[in-house]
């Protein structure tokens, strides 16, 4: 279904962290249209005010009853607060777009990536799930290349800015790098060793075969957006002192061959993708240059000589927008039937 008119009432959860704040800024910059726009989070940021579409907006406390006049909810606050009251929002006639990986993994909350799987979004039951910021890049850049020849297998390691984890995790990479330089020996707090001046193969808590929950998302979200179970997916994610900007390097075995030449003609007319791949003049992406952007950058394509019919590639893309308020946004697009539901 799509929501009952094309100029829905939405609302945002979580409107005072990184990814709410982007998605006040998405909805204006992208004329998203909307007809009345409240802003929510916890009774802590209550009664404070946000400038959002030119107009300074009180935020009010999201509670059951504040989604009876929302057609859409776009939410970011955090697990916790997405199972208690996304199912809330659902029984109110919301729709609910939920960041958090709190429903993801649920069979009747279909999981999305616009340029992917557009038209699962309308199986939804209520609630419709944000993938993961390091899944949806890596699919945004491999879903081209699998409709022509099926993947078998996905070898993959991320290199994840700090903003991934969120305000305070980034602030502490700043500070911590200024601690450093002036030769302290900081404590760490948001990350589980020191982030400046360091890489940390630790993304959340470890889980099954020692694989971390960010490393098992990956694996997991990548089947189900792309409904392939049999492609084999193994990941090491790793934090790196970038604010923002997630870059992987993708290990990637085909059924077919399948030339880099072939690959880069693939993804360069793909939606919401941009190749940067020329050796001779060193370009390929950089964390720097997506900060910001809204697309999936695509370069170092290359035989991958240790695997059959192997890529190897490296894919960038902000994790604040695509991985996260942008991707969600564009999922809203889709329900008001937006014409084109691309980065573009
Ligand atoms: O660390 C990153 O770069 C991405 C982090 C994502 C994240 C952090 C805390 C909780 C998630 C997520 O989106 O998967 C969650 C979660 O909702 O489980």
């Amino acid at each position: 279904m799509t929501v009952s008119n094309n100029h829905p009432r939405v609302a945002i959860v979580g409107g005072t962290g990184l990814v709410g704040r982007t998605f006040i800024s998405l909805l204006e910059e992208r004329s998203f249209p909307l007809r009345s726009l409240t802003l929510m989070a916890s009774a802590r940021s209550a009664g404070t005010r946000l400038t959002a579409l030119g107009e300074s907006v009180e935020v009010i406390e999201a509670a059951p009853e504040a989604f009876e006049d929302v057609d859409i909810a776009l939410f970011s606050a955090g697990g916790g607060v997405s199972r208690q009251l996304a199912p809330e929002a659902a029984a109110r006639g919301t729709v609910v777009i939920d960041n958090s990986s709190a429903w993801r993994m649920e069979e009747d909350v279909p999981l999305v990536v616009p340029e992917v799987n557009p038209e699962d979004a309308a199986r939804h039951r209520g609630i419709i799930a944000n993938p993961n910021c390091s899944t949806i890049q890596m699919v945004v850049a491999l879903w081209p290349l699998h409709r022509q020849n099926p993947i078998r297998r996905i070898i993959v390691d991320t290199y994840q800015s700090a903003s991934g984890a969120g305000a305070r995790a980034l602030e502490e990479m700043l500070e911590q790098s200024r601690e450093v330089l002036a030769g302290a020996d900081p404590e760490p707090d948001a990350f589980p060793h020191q982030i400046a001046f360091n890489a940390l193969p630790q993304i959340d808590v470890f889980e099954e075969d020692d694989y971390t929950k960010e490393e098992i998302k990956m694996a997991r979200e990548t089947q189900k957006i792309m409904h392939a179970p049999e492609i084999a997916v193994s990941a090491t994610c790793v934090r790196i002192p970038v604010a923002y900007a997630h870059s992987e390097a993708a290990h990637v075995e085909f059924t077919h061959p399948m030339s880099p030449s072939e690959a880069r003609d693939i993804l360069a007319a793909a939606p919401g993708v941009i190749v940067a791949d020329d050796p001779a003049t060193r370009t390929y992406p950089m964390a720097i240059d997506a900060q910001g952007r809204d697309e999936v950058f695509v370069g170092r394509i290359r035989r991958d000589t240790a695997l059959d019919n192997g890529l190897s590639m490296w894919i960038v893309s902000d994790n604040i927008r695509k991985g996260a308020a942008t991707n969600t946004v564009q999922i809203a697009e889709l329900l008001t039937a937006k014409a084109a539901p691309t980065a573009h």
